[in-house]
């Protein structure tokens, strides 16, 4: 063999393990969805999420369809879904208050089963530039739940409910991640999908693959075909997202009388309470009470201080 073929041939080597290389680091192990097995599948036929007025539940898939994908978690693994708001249909979607978080999670009995209880982490993510198909930006809220084993079944059942605690408000589109911290597992209870394989590519779906704590698109994640997304939903108000005034109790943005009849209401003839609650609090002591009429009545009509900001 002369010595330029020797020299081709090893500059060929070489690019082709660059290339190789290439490829294997921009691409996370394809992961493969398991079915749970049917005796354990549950006809799903779950109680519609209601609310009062402005209320929105958001979600990847049809309430009444069976449940069919399930897969492993890893700590550190995360499943991501595109949530719009203005999906509800609602006038005026923002700014978006989320109070809940569902979704569904399987826990079998027999060999192996799930280490409980388990700790999971819900974030909110913004768009990365705006963009979904950037994938998530910048975290915007994140509260950690245990979950203990009666929260869970050994077949499927009713979803998950998270309850957020603080308050969380969203202005534009987001992400919801729901993700597997550290916990006392593995193996944890699988996260259910839907029985849709090849859902639409729309970068409404993210996977956080824990092995480089990157982002990757639904499509880019799952050997083919492509399952259904997770089930994932989250619930809200339109209406309840906003800054309010200590006294204003009927939330009109103007503190009068209205405000002192809508008080006594209140408090003595079971109309609504205000909208938040602390709205109605005009003495500022942390409870909402006839002080708080006589609070009103007096600035309003006898020169008193106004209430606090
Ligand atoms: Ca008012
Ligand atoms: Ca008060």
């Amino acid at each position: 063999m002369s010595r330029r073929l020797m020299i081709v041939i090893l500059a060929g080597m070489v690019f082709a393990g660059i290339f190789a290389s290439t490829i294997l680091a921009g691409t996370p192990g394809k992961i493969t969805p398991e079915r749970i097995p049917l005796d354990q599948i549950v006809p799903s036929s779950p109680t519609p999420l209601t609310g009062d007025k402005g209320f929105c539940l958001i979600q990847s898939d049809s309430l009444t369809q069976l449940l069919w994908y399930s897969v492993d978690f890893e700590a550190g693994d995360g499943f991501v879904l595109y949530m719009d708001p203005a999906k509800c249909g609602l006038p005026d979607p923002y700014p978006f208050k989320i109070t809940d978080v569902h979704f569904y999670i399987y826990g079998w009995t027999g060999e192996n089963p799930p280490v409980w209880p388990v700790e999971i982490q819900v974030n909110i993510w913004d768009l990365n530039g705006g963009v979904k198909c950037n994938g998530p930006g910048n975290l915007l809220c994140s509260q950690t739940f245990t979950i203990p084993i009666d929260s869970s079944f050994d077949s499927l059942s009713r979803p998950m409910n998270l309850k957020i605690d603080s308050l969380w408000c969203a202005y534009n589109p987001f992400f919801l991640e729901i993700k597997y911290t550290s916990g006392t597992g593995p193996p944890y209870p699988r996260l259910v999908m839907t029985d849709i394989t090849d859902p639409p590519d729309t970068c409404d779906a993210w996977f956080l693959w824990h092995e480089d704590g990157n982002y990757y698109e639904w499509y880019n994640t799952w050997d083919a075909p492509v399952p259904g997304y997770p089930i994932m939903r989250i619930t809200g108000y339109t209406q309840q997202c906003y800054p309010f005034i200590y006294g204003d109790a009927n939330g009109d943005g103007v503190i009068d009388i209205s405000d002192v009849v809508y008080l006594i209401n209140y408090l003595f003839i079971h109309g609504p309470a205000p909208v938040p609650l602390a709205a109605g609090d005009a003495n500022c002591d942390a409870v909402v009470d006839v002080s708080d009429v006589v609070y009103l009545i007096n600035y309003l009509f006898v020169g008193g201080p106004a209430p606090c900001k």
